[in-house]
């Protein structure tokens, strides 16, 4: 099941908390900021315990790295790095979906019943919130499709109007 929640995400009881991170798994701002901040200081020396692939990557852009959600009311935080918005041109598009596919098999393999997922790319990165909510809801969709787990898909808003767009892609998705 999806569904649209407006509000703050560090305060879900959820399984698995998803966060909107950066490559480098540094704490910056936006949600990435307020998961860092409720989570407390232990999250970032478990974000630094994964290791660069590249100099200054830890999580290249569409895939995920997983640590203990420390005082968050979740379990687990999924860190994925969304696409910076560079126009529609440089695989925006597929890479943010990559994000919801990897984070929600990895929600699987952890045994994750319930994911709360901000909107990915929409902030500080720019992504236009209507395509990337589109792309959101498509990808959710299709993965349950694939298996049980997980059972409940929660798309986080922190605006009315990100609420909405959020709502009617759903809407529109679910009607096929
Ligand atoms: N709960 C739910 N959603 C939130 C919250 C919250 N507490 N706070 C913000 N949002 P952004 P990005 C929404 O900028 O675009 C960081 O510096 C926000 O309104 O957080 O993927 C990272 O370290 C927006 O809809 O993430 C990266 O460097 C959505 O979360 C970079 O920003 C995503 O906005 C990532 O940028």
């Amino acid at each position: 099941m999806i569904s649209v929640v407006l509000g703050d995400i560090t305060t879900l009881a959820v399984d698995a908390v998803v966060n909107a991170a950066n490559v480098a798994l540094l704490a910056g701002g936006g949600v990435d900021g307020a998961i860092h901040d409720a989570a407390g200081p232990e999250l970032q020396q478990a974000c630094l315990d994964h290791p660069e692939v590249e100099p200054g990557v830890r999580c290249p852009t569409g895939e995920v790295r997983v640590t203990d959600a420390f005082a968050l009311p979740a379990r687990w935080i999924i860190h994925t790095a969304g696409p910076v918005w560079r126009g529609g041109e440089k695989d925006e598009e597929r890479l943010l979906a990559c994000c919801y596919r990897n984070a929600l098999a990895e929600a699987r393999a952890l045994g994750a019943r319930s994911v709360a997922f901000p909107c990915i790319s929409t902030g500080i990165f720019g992504f236009p919130q209507r395509r990337a909510a589109a792309i959101a809801v498509r990808a959710c969709r299709h993965f349950l499709e694939t298996g049980h787990l997980p059972e409940r898909v929660v798309l986080v808003a922190f605006s009315d109007r990100d609420a909405e767009t959020l709502r009617t892609e759903l809407d529109r998705v679910l009607r096929g």
